[in-house]
């Protein structure tokens, strides 16, 4: 199986947690998305795309064979699936759907470090990633692969510790685990396939990563504009976060003072501006930033 005929194909996790972001990642990179009638196949009505919507599981295989030339698909999925298996190409990771594989235990278990592990029954719905782990520490334990509800496991006796995914720790608390090991940290990651498109399609592809590159750089990213006196302009440009060189323009009828205009490309909070005005900065106005490229 191939893309279809004169159109690129993205494959984005149908339901769950990545399903959200990822269209809107698809939409802000310009493409108007049509849902259809068709719940497997999404149209884009302005570029000849369609956006294939799978179980994340199947997003890695679907773009190393090439039946997608694009996906988006947490880490810890794609770690799982290519232990051996399919290796589609990372393209960026896209900073959403982040996430941590940890190691957690009952209050019951002595631990004293990964050795404590050893010939312990650990569940997982991530066997070879949890495998590597411990043969990379060493460590000789049996691993139960469950598909879902892992955090259960030491309750029913299933396992005496789990592996699993951790965003807040809420689960891992409401069920008495403490995480112990971190295995892997996650996030979504744009993948792209091995084969390249059809002659007509790549510049359209490289044109599609290329937006999405911008969008992704732009979260978070502030445009910020002050006035500063000449005096303090080293002090003040080193306190605006990640802004690269700014630029400094003159103030008409002021020689002691100028205008700085920057692209932050880390979180502006208000301690910053305050740290800004006690430098001497004012007139600061943060903006947000729509598109970049
Ligand atoms: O149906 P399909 O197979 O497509 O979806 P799925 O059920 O396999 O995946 P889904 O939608 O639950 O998650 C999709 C992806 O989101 C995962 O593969 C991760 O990359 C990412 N992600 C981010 C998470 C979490 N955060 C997360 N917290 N995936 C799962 N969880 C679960 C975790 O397994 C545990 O049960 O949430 C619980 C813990 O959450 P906290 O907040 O209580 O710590
Ligand atoms: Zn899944």
């Amino acid at each position: 199986m191939s893309t279809a005929q004169g159109r690129l194909r993205i494959a984005i996790q149908k339901s769950g947690r990545l399903s959200e972001r990822s269209l809107d990642l698809v939409r802000d990179a310009g493409l108007r998305v049509i849902k259809g009638n068709n719940d497997l196949l999404y149209r884009v009505e302005n570029y000849p795309i369609d956006l294939l919507r799978v179980r994340d599981d199947d997003i890695p295989t679907f773009v190393a064979d090439g039946v997608c030339d694009l996906g988006i698909v947490g880490e810890n999925v794609l770690e799982e699936v290519r232990n051996g298996g399919p290796n589609p190409e990372v393209v960026m990771p896209l900073g959403f759907g982040r996430c941590t594989l940890k190691i957690a235990t009952p209050p019951s278990l002595a631990y004293e470090g990964v050795r404590s592990l050893e010939g312990l029954r650990i569940a997982t719905s991530y066997p070879k990633i949890l495998r590597r782990f411990l043969d990379d520490n060493g460590v000789a334990a049996d691993i139960v692969t469950m598909r879902g509800a892992v955090e259960v496991a030491p309750r029913l006796k299933l396992s005496a510790a789990i592996c699993d995914l951790v965003s807040t720790g809420a689960t891992l608390e409401a069920n008495g685990l403490g995480a112990k090991e971190t295995v892997l940290d996650s996030q979504a990651v744009l993948i792209k396939a091995p084969i390249p498109p059809e002659a007509g399609l790549q510049h359209l592809l490289d044109s599609i990563i290329e937006r999405m590159a911008g969008v992704v750089s732009s979260q978070g990213a502030k445009y910020v504009m002050l006035n500063a006196p000449r005096s303090a302009l080293e002090q003040i440009t080193a306190i605006l976060p990640g802004a690269g060189s700014p630029t400094v323009m003159p103030l008409s009828g002021r020689d002691d003072a100028v205008a700085v205009h920057a692209v932050c490309q880390e979180a502006v909070f208000w301690e910053t501006l305050e740290k800004l005005k006690a430098a001497g900065a004012s007139a600061i106005l943060v903006l947000p930033i729509e598109k970049m490229m």
